[in-house]
């Protein structure tokens, strides 16, 4: 295996008005975990960098309906949802926040050092204001028509429906958000913006070389934009939650969130440690590898790239940029305000084991295109595959040594053919991780599991264990098989990890481990420890549990 430097692997900082749903969590976090998790049983030197990304206009119309400050709400948010997602076996390195000391600290000498080369220019605006409310109007406090597609809820800065970036000028017939009036007029204002248009070149060149690593949307989406040409972009807005511009005039304006938010990778790793923050975000031989959903795509592959690139302070600019398509619930949009859909906490009050939820979402993760959460869908990959395939190889191979200890021999050489066909397909499980594709690696895994049930039910290795005490050839011939079941178990309990972490150690401790090994030193298979009851890794659903999902249709 080639041992790399050292690997940031980063997902998308959720916004924390409200609880992620389970397509959040697909499109971002969850392939993140997994694939640094898998990083990690590589032996690779990884950390994984994620956070609440508290800033921006939304938080503050949540804030106003819940009658308190956006600090307050987000405080509390950030909280709850970190312990959520580490409910969910996340296994951050750290887990931060974008409003922290240290993101204002990355954020203001970034934008500092734009401006010293020449990067930071000024507009005058005509921003819409809201006579009702007498304010102006931030990009989530306009909606109207988008000019675009047509989509009747359009946002100020971008169309949720064709992705498109606006601006509130160009919306068709547009309302305030905070009263719902139409009593909008555009008021003349001095705004700072970044001269993405002198960034052209070098984002062309960041493009072309990274795009061999990217998911295609990214590199297509990128590309577009490239071809459109980068046009000078605002990054202040009128309203006071954000860090304040630090420059004379605008004083009273802070940072539009989209440009301190991803520098929020580096503020969070400073967080976490600043001396490693150093080490990793300037270190020649760092891969940044970014997780995100597909409408964060231009933010991640233009404006934070552009910002680092025009900064020139010397950052590790993205090596993989990883778009996930989204996942619908039953053939709709989650929706929070129409009930469809399960967010993180209502999908662990149905079913309460996370890996439940980790494994069926990888399985029909929107990986390439979109996909669909059906009730159907996720009673099969938990109680057909998950169960049935998994846990229950475990199951039988387990119980079935157990029962016969006095006749098996661990030394027995296990059949070549059987060993070729499981290093086969754990090479495949390793390319595909490596290609992050990670839902097809959960399908080697599964095909590994398969392996092991095909030759248990062709087998019957429980007859030759019935006449083992009389005939020596079947002893041994049992104790092959079982010792070529009992290294599929190994590795299918090993290669578990990145999915489903605690399942993969608690299947673990029948082999006395306590954590899962690194794949360099998995080739051994340690001896078995069955002296405790053996119990099933996985259940069946309950038929209460499904009605119960059904219902969020
Ligand atoms: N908070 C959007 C989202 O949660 C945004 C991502 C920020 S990444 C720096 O999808
Ligand atoms: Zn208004």
């Amino acid at each position: 295996m080639l041992k790399l430097g050292k690997t940031i692997v980063t997902s998308a900082l959720p916004y924390i008005y409200s609880t992620p749903h389970l397509g959040n969590f697909v499109g971002s976090v969850l392939p993140a975990d997994v694939y640094a998790n898998y990083l990690r049983l590589k032996g690779e030197d990884v950390i994984f960098i994620c956070g609440s990304d508290v800033h921006g206009a939304a938080i503050e119309i949540q804030a106003i309906k819940d009658r308190t400050t956006p600090k307050d709400l987000a405080k509390k948010m950030h909280e709850d949802i970190k312990a959520l997602f580490e409910s969910y076996g996340c296994n951050f390195t750290y887990y931060g926040s974008t409003d922290s000391e240290q993101n204002k600290i990355e954020t203001y000498s970034i934008f500092e050092a734009l401006n010293r080369n020449g990067y930071i220019g000024r507009v005058e605006k005509q921003l819409p204001y809201c006579n009702h409310d007498k304010m102006f109007l931030a990009d989530r406090f306009i909606e109207g028509k988008c000019p675009v597609c047509g989509y009747e809820s359009a946002r100020g800065d971008q169309c949720d429906k064709c992705s498109s970036l606006l601006e509130p000028s160009q919306l068709i017939g547009p309302h305030c958000t905070i009263c719902g009036k139409k009593e909008i007029t555009f008021k003349k204002t001095d705004n700072v913006t970044i001269k993405l248009d002198k960034l052209q070149e070098k984002l062309q060149k960041f493009v072309t070389a990274g795009s061999k690593n990217w998911s295609k949307n990214a590199v297509n989406e990128a590309e577009k934009y490239l071809k459109e040409g980068l046009r000078e972009r605002d990054i202040s807005r009128h309203t006071k939650w954000g860090f304040p511009i630090p420059l004379k005039g605008f004083e009273d304006q802070v940072f539009y969130v989209w440009f301190d938010a991803p520098i929020g990778y580096i503020g969070i790793t400073r967080e976490w440690d600043a001396r490693k923050a150093q080490e990793y975000w300037y270190g020649k031989d760092t891969r940044l590898i970014q997780f995100m959903g597909k409408d964060n795509i231009i933010f991640h592959t233009i404006l934070f790239p552009g910002a680092l690139l025009g900064a020139n302070l010397g950052h590790v600019l993205a090596n993989t940029v990883k778009a996930y398509e989204f996942l619908n619930w039953e053939g709709k949009k989650f929706s929070k305000s129409r009930g469809i859909g399960m967010d993180l906490k209502d999908a662990l009050g149905v079913v309460s084991n996370p890996d439940y939820w980790r494994f069926s979402l990888i399985f029909n993760a929107p990986e390439s295109a979109d996909s669909d959460f059906t009730t159907e869908g996720f009673v099969e990959a938990v109680n057909k595959i998950m169960n049935g395939k998994i846990g229950n190889l475990f199951q039988r191979v387990f119980t079935l040594i157990k029962a016969n200890e006095d006749i098996f021999d661990p030394s027995m050489q296990p059949d070549q053919g059987t060993m070729d066909k499981l290093s086969a397909l754990y090479n495949e499980y390793l390319a595909h991780f490596d290609n992050i594709e990670l839902r097809e690696a959960l399908k080697a895994l599964v095909a590994i599991a398969d392996l092991g049930n095909a030759i248990m039910s062709e087998k019957e290795p429980w007859k030759m264990a019935k006449s083992a005490k009389a005939d020596k050839a079947a002893a041994k011939e049992f104790s092959s098989i079982m010792v070529a079941l009992e290294k599929i178990s190994y590795h299918t309990a090993i290669l578990l990890y990145p999915f489903t972490p605690s399942s993969s150690i608690r299947a673990l401790e029948y082999f006395g481990l306590d954590r899962a090994p690194s794949l360099k030193d998995a080739s051994k298979v340690p001896k078995l420890n069955l002296k405790k009851e053996i119990k099933p890794l996985f259940e069946k659903l309950e038929t209460s549990q499904i009605k119960k999902i059904g219902s969020y249709s």
